[in-house]
């Protein structure tokens, strides 16, 4: 059966570039527009080059940003999640090749602090030993966490638009889980899957942090380990009193290493994904951009406190203190 929503990627005009090899930088305006006509056309160079600029936050990301907004839209973006070493980067290998077996496209951002606590490895290693490299219909890109503890950076979610841009049909972001600093996998991603597994230590106390709360679909990797039954049992427990919720979100297990399972959860994101490829892009963007908009303007407000804050901040720090104004009041007239 052909999935529904069918890659529209056109066929590629451009060759591989070997990974690694520097594209040009965009700077001037018309380069700029060329660069966006060549990640339109599937070009992995400007792919690479546009990622490489919003990530660096170069002087021209804010141009190259805006330019590539009127592409979105087409893409689903599917947060993958769970505690380190859980698989989370086999299962994406995995999903990849199942994905590709399909004719889907598939972008891919990893923030990879892979420790070797968690026995987890560099995601590139893994694509490294597929085939994805010589597939046009595949890009991979790692990002460093840099002190985003295993989420998202800003830079990271600005990178999902150069993909989505590229016409990707899936786009998977991998994180180890949610945290204070971060971009939040669960504001930006269409579909949230969080994956657990047997023996990472308590069971479901692994799976604490709110991650049971995000979970649109649950995964259980690890199939082939002993236990995967129980903790695919402990997940169904902890879903059912999960608060103010039906408990419909489905448990698929999977053997990321094999492959088995695989199939069945693209069923389960289709399933999910259907109402939602067919509401209003616009209006999942706007969503999106709402929740962006907030991120930043809370970082800049802590920004300038940190740096000695301004009158006004300094005014309203001393109404706390003499019991003019309580914390949250003061946020209020902050924003007035
Ligand atoms: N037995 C078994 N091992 C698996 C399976 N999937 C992954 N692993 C192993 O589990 C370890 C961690 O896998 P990763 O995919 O790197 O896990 P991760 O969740 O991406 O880890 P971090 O990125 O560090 O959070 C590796 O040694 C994998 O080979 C599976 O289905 N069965
Ligand atoms: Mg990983």
């Amino acid at each position: 059966m052909r999935p529904f929503f069918a890659s529209r990627i056109s066929p590629r005009m451009t060759t591989n570039a070997a990974s690694g090899t520097p594209a040009p930088k965009a700077g001037t305006p018309a380069e700029i527009d060329q660069l966006v006509a060549d990640l339109r056309q599937g070009s992995r160079r400007a792919i690479a080059s546009a990622i490489t600029t919003l990530e660096a936050l170069a002087p021209t990301a804010s141009e190259l940003l805006k330019k590539l907004q009127p592409y979105l839209g087409h893409a689903l973006i599917i947060g993958l999640t769970g505690p380190p070493g859980a698989g989370k980067s086999t299962l994406v290998n995995a999903l990849i090749q199942e994905l590709r077996r399909n004719d889907r496209s598939v972008g891919v951002i990893a923030v990879d602090p892979s420790s070797p606590v968690s026995g987890g490895a560099i995601l590139g290693d893994r694509i490294r030993m597929t085939a994805a490299l010589d597939d046009d219909g595949v890009f991979v890109r790692s990002l460093a966490s840099r002190g985003y503890l295993g989420g998202l950076s800003p830079a990271a979610v600005r990178v999902i638009d150069a993909l989505d841009a590229a016409s990707f049909d899936i786009i998977l972001l991998e994180t180890v889980g949610t945290g204070q600093n971060e971009i939040d996998v669960a504001e930006v991603a269409d579909i949230r899957i969080v994956a657990s597994a047997p023996g990472l230590g308590d069971d479901i106390q692994a799976m604490k942090s709110g991650l049971l709360e995000i979970a649109d679909i649950m995964v259980v990797n690890k199939g082939d380990r002993d236990g995967a039954e129980r903790t695919l049992q402990q997940l169904k427990g902890a879903l059912s009193i999960r608060a103010g919720q039906v408990a419909d979100v489905p448990i698929i297990k999977t053997t990321a290493l094999s492959g088995a399972g695989v199939p069945e959860l693209i069923a389960a994101i289709d399933k999910l994904a259907a109402p939602i490829l067919s509401s209003d892009a616009t209006e999942r963007r706007r969503k999106r951009a709402r929740y962006l908009i907030a991120r930043a303007a809370a970082d800049l407000v802590a920004e300038r406190i940190k740096t000695g804050g301004s009158d006004l901040i300094n005014a309203l720090a001393d109404e706390i203190l003499t019991g003019e104004a309580t914390p949250s009041e003061a946020a209020h007239k902050l924003l007035k």
